[in-house]
Formats: structure tokens, sequence, C-alpha cells
């Protein structure tokens, strides 16, 4: 299987983060990405290849353009104002407030574009970001060329990132501009399986209406845990894409032996679907010495979790999204993509 990966995309460094009431160090680290890339190296998974410039078009057709243009010009902005750390957004237009007219102040517009404060923008956020997007449709490319699966070691990651908003460490959502990518390509129909710990409530979100792009997320139950306002059960779609949306929140604590039978309904769903490619948002966070997740998979179920994809018999697409026990990642990462082949 050929990767994807482009060093630009570390070049995106916060180092803190807003998370559990407090101040941390961030999680969403370079090093995440260094750790999979020496194992796609180590265990020969295949070549590895630079990313393409897909150019500004693929992201216009998820983003909205008033949220690129914000993202693309923030950096200037925010020095402009005289500051010069990473950047919090610490107010947010909810219920009763006004989103139009966006504010002119650049602390309003933060809080208008963005869903935490978990997810500071620094000055090379954007350019990080769009690497990550074009590493992904890269891979897209390689599956719609004909390869039977291609894997983008994509980061920053995108499943929380909505049309115009980032949090979750999420800035472009790259299964959304991947998916939407194929679908512009030649691909009928596309599924994505969201197996990252956390629900993937941005590409929910922008497929929710659809019933040509299928959203499958299985993850921890929103009710204990981020990002705590979307990925119930009962969320199955809306009108055109009524009953193309379907998530599988489980308890804390869920091994593999309960995760197994979520993610077998998953696979049935997308068999009944026929999509012509599978877009996996491939989160390693489900791992059991996740620092920040309450799943307990142990390294040798990601291979299990390859296995079972490949019995899908379609094409598949990863791209990662989460994961943070970085000793591990890459063992765990790797063993998906190995599973699926071995499969
Ligand atoms: C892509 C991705 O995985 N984003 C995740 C963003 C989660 N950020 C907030 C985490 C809050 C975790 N609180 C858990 C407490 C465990 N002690
Ligand atoms: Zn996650």
């Amino acid at each position: 299987m050929k990767t994807v990966f482009s060093s630009v995309q570390l070049s995106h460094a916060p180092t803190h983060e807003i998370s559990d009431g407090e101040l941390k160090p961030a999680v969403e680290t370079p090093d995440r990405a260094e750790q999979v890339l020496q194992a796609v190296t180590a265990r020969k998974l295949g070549d590895i290849l630079a990313p393409e410039d897909f150019g500004q078009r693929p992201l216009a057709r998820v983003h909205t353009p008033d949220y690129l243009a914000f993202m693309e010009g923030f950096w200037d902005r925010w020095t402009a104002a005289g500051r010069s750390t990473e950047a919090f957004p610490f107010v947010w237009p909810v219920r009763t407030l006004r989103t139009d007219p966006p504010p002119a102040h650049i602390d309003g517009l933060l809080g208008r574009y963005s869903m935490d404060a978990g997810t500071p923008v620094g000055a090379h956020t954007m350019t990080a970001a769009i690497a990550s997007a074009n590493t992904a449709l890269t891979a897209a490319r390689l599956v719609q060329q004909g390869e039977t699966a291609a894997f983008g070691l994509c980061r920053p990651p995108g499943h929380h990132a909505g049309a115009d908003f980032f949090g979750g460490y999420c800035f472009l959502n790259n299964a959304a501009i991947a998916a939407e990518w194929l679908r512009d390509n030649g691909a009928g129909r596309v599924a994505i399986l969201d197996v990252d710990y956390h629900h993937g409530n941005g590409t929910q979100s922008i497929f929710y209406d659809r019933s040509d792009v299928m959203f499958l997320s299985i993850h921890a139950d929103p009710m204990d845990e981020y990002p705590y306002f979307l990925g119930h059960a009962d969320e199955t779609g809306a009108r055109a894409g009524t009953g193309f949306n379907q998530n599988w929140p489980l308890p804390l604590g869920t091994g593999w032996q309960e995760y197994a039978p979520a993610l077998d309904d998953a696979c049935r769903w997308i068999t009944v679907f026929k999509p012509d490619v599978v877009v996996v948002s491939l989160g390693l966070d489900c791992f059991e010495e996740d620092p920040i997740s309450g799943f307990k998979f142990a390294s040798e179920d990601f291979l299990r979790l390859g296995q079972t994809l490949s019995r899908t018999g379609l094409p598949a697409l990863f791209l990662m999204e989460g994961g943070y026990a970085v000793g591990a990642l890459g063992t765990n990462c790797v063993n998906v993509l190995e599973g699926f082949e071995a499969g």
C-alpha cells in the first residue's frame, strides 16, 4: 500500500490546548506523524509519495469561502493586532447570539469560526492543514486510479472541522474533501467509516442531508465524551440524506469484544450501500494507553480492525485522524493497514 506524506504537515506545532477545564500541553503534536512515518518505513508498507497541490477548488467544495478566507488571512490579522502567541478562541455565538453580521474583531471572528478552545491556531497552521488536505487528495487519486487501498498520513486531522469552523485539533476536513473529490471524479457513491474514538461531528454535518455520501461513525458516547454535542444513535440523516447517517455510540471502557459487533454492523451497512470507495477516518485513539481516551484496544486489535474492513471487498482510502499514545501510534496505525492487506 502506498503512503502519502509531506513534512510541511509538521509545521503546525501547537504547544498548549485548553481541555478538561485547564491549560495543558498539546497532544496533537508533529511527532505523531513522524512516528507513523517511521513505522511505515520500518515495516516496508510500500512507497511513500509527496502530495501534489490540488489548489483551492477541492477545499471550497466542502468549506465556505468566508471560512477559508478567514483561515488564510488569520496570522497576518493576528500579528497586526499585536498578538504573537498561538491563538485561542474564548467566546462563541451560542443560542441567542448572532453569527450575522460576523464581528470585525479578531477575537470575535475566532469564536465565529471555531467550536472549542482546544485547537490553537499558529503561524503555520493553515499551511500544514492545506498540506494535510493535499495528502488526502493525492491518496484519493491513487484509489481513483485503481489502487485497492492507499494511506494518507494526514496531520493535522480533519473530522471535527465543519464547513465553517475548526476544532478538535482539526482545520480542514480531509475525509470530506477527499470524499467530495472522489464524487467529482467518477465515484457514484462514497461511504465514510469513522473509527476515531471521538465522533466525527464535522464530517457528519457536511454530509447530513446527502444520500450519495454515507457517514458511519463508531465512537465514545457523546453523553460522556468530546465532542459532547453530536454523535447520538438517533442522528440518521435529514431530507434526501435520511437513513444515510449512522452512529454507534459506545460506553467508556469499550474493548474489542464490545466494539467488534458495532464494526460488523457498520460493514453490513456499507455492503448494502455498495459504495465505489470506503474512506476510513483512521483514528488510533481507541488504544488502551491513549492519554485522552477511554477505550481499551490492544495493539493487536488494530490488526483485527483492518482485517474486518478488508472483508467488505471494497477499495479503501485510509486517512489518519487522532491517536495520542505517540510511542505506539506507528505500530497501531500500520497494524490496521497490514491487517487490511492480509485480510
Ligand atoms: C482528532 C481528534 O481525535 N480530536 C480529539 C479532540 C479532543 N479534545 C478534547 C479532549 C478532552 C478529553 N477529556 C478526556 C479526559 C481524560 N482524562
Ligand atoms: Zn479522536
